[in-house]
């Protein structure tokens, strides 16, 4: 046992494509129940990404809104020191841990914290430990003055990967040594075999696990090999409850997301992609089972429609905001019904630069059911609010009664206890549903208002164009 615990241990070091035996890192790990448990974020599964919202007003939207409505998770964006500057992305240069960024003050972010608990949210940090800024030099949004490579107090040049193609920036996409040790756009990429930044980067986790961060949503995860991040996870205490990795990956390349299903969730960007293939002409028929052998299983997959770079043409392709006929509303409908994956739902801003920062200072802002001073609130749309409360309430229940008289029709249940329709047809689609719900009325929730009774299991309506029902035991009328 000891010489093969010891040969696991070596094994990333001898070979340079150590994750072609994923069983390495699963073998140098002893924690196995954490594991599992932190691959699903409990029993109110659906985490909100609020995109570049301000840390008081996550806080607030926790009370007003998030706890009520049975969200489990808010994901917030880095709280790190980072490079200076109006622009969204600022926030994946970090400069320092210290935790002071434009989202707010250490203060802050506890405040949110212990405020966001109290109305039942757990919280989920972004988390940057693959590289540190990509620009000259600056002075970050604590104060602090860095040149590229030198950090101080934190990081001087010994800390860094200089891999050796030209700018040392990825060249090759399908070399793992390349996408994990060269600089992805120029971001100083970290050392991380290294003992000095394994304990450096576990010393930030610990400071966000010891404010009672639940989570951690790690960036550019498949640019750190996952012998690597199992070592940095290892020494969080108390372990974090749950964990999602971007792991960013095409059928064939070379890293594929289910190398770091070991460690926690992994990002599946194919089924994001998929979904807007679906919703926009391909056909929703197909949506049953989909998946493929290369994607990340049900397990392990965290799913979401669009998040803030695919909404933006970046990573992989997917609906967004501006899509026609009320598709990216149908698919988070349908995001939040099928059993795939955990859930995540973009709540971002309107933009007219790609780069722009948040609006409003930062202050995310909401009324009713929507989203005002250009804010979206996609968190508030009715039909998804009332989705999150149909995900809580059929939890891990089967698909079952599917049907799908043609290709943008679709409609299935869950056990007995929720039935959805969705329609993305240019026609209304009437018939009767075998639903497996008990009789009695309910309310749609995606309307929010409708009733319809359910007599014999069954449910006799016509859904309108571009359109969805969906009925839960948790909402009768
Ligand atoms: C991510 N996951 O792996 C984030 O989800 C994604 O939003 C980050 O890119 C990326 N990885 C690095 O953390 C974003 C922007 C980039 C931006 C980068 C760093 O999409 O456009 O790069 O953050 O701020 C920008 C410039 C680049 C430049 C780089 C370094 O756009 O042209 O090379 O900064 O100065
Ligand atoms: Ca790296």
């Amino acid at each position: 046992m000891k010489f093969f615990a010891l040969a696991a241990a070596l094994l990333p070091l001898l070979i340079t494509d150590a994750n072609a035996f994923p069983m390495s890192n699963l073998e140098s790990r002893t924690d196995y129940a954490s594991i599992a448990a932190r691959t699903t974020p409990g029993d109110k599964p659906v985490i909100i990404q609020l995109f570049q919202w301000n840390y008081a007003s996550v806080a607030a939207e926790c009370t007003e809104f998030i706890g009520p409505a049975g969200y489990g998770y808010v994901q917030v964006s880095p709280p790190t020191e980072s490079i200076s500057g109006s622009q969204w992305w600022t926030d994946y240069q970090v400069v320092s841990y210290t935790l002071t960024s434009k989202h707010g003050s250490r203060d802050d972010l506890k405040n949110m914290i212990d405020t966001c608990h109290a109305a039942g949210v757990k919280v989920l940090v972004d988390t940057v430990w693959n590289h540190m800024a990509g620009i000259d030099s600056g002075t970050g949004t604590a104060g602090d003055s860095f040149t590229h490579y030198s950090y101080p107090p934190t990081w001087d040049t010994s800390n860094f990967h200089y891999c050796g193609t030209p700018g040392n920036d990825i060249q090759d996409w399908q070399s793992r040594t390349q996408v994990q040790t060269c600089e992805l756009s120029n971001l100083a990429d970290l050392a991380t075999e290294t003992e000095t930044v394994r304990a450096k980067l576990a010393a930030f986790g610990n400071d966000l696990m010891s404010l009672g961060v639940d989570g951690l949503r790690l960036d550019a995860a498949k640019h750190m090999p996952t012998a690597d991040i199992s070592n940095i996870v290892g020494r969080l205490n108390p372990q974090p409850q749950y964990i999602t990795q971007e792991v960013v990956a095409g059928d064939g390349d070379t890293i594929q997301g289910s190398e770091y299903a070991g460690i926690g969730d992994v990002q599946e960007f194919r089924w994001t992609t998929a979904i807007q293939k679906a919703f926009s002409g391909g056909g929703i028929s197909s949506l049953q089972s989909f998946t493929d052998s290369q994607w990340t299983d049900s397990a392990h997959a965290n799913v979401f429609v669009a998040n803030h770079d695919t909404e933006r043409g970046n990573a992989a392709a997917s609906l967004n905001v501006n899509s026609p006929s009320n598709t990216y509303t149908l698919a988070n409908i349908f995001a939040l019904a099928h059993p795939y994956g955990t859930p995540t739902v973009l709540s971002s801003y309107t933009y007219s630069s790609v780069d722009d920062g948040a609006p409003n200072g930062g202050t995310g802002s909401c009324y009713g059911a929507g989203g005002v001073n250009g804010w979206l609130c996609q968190h508030r749309w009715t039909a998804i609010a009332g989705m999150t409360g149909f995900r809580n309430t059929v939890g891990s229940a089967a698909l079952t009664n599917w049907v799908s008289p043609s290709s943008d029709r679709i409609a299935f249940g869950r056990g007995n206890v929720g039935f959805v329709i969705i329609n993305n047809d240019d026609a209304a689609w009437g018939a009767t549903f075998t639903t497996g719900l008990p009789d009695g009325v309910y309310t749609d929730v995606i309307s929010g208002s409708a009733n319809f009774t359910v007599s014999g299991g069954q449910l006799k309506t016509a859904v309108p164009i571009r359109d969805a029902i969906a009925l839960h035991v948790g909402a009768k009328a």
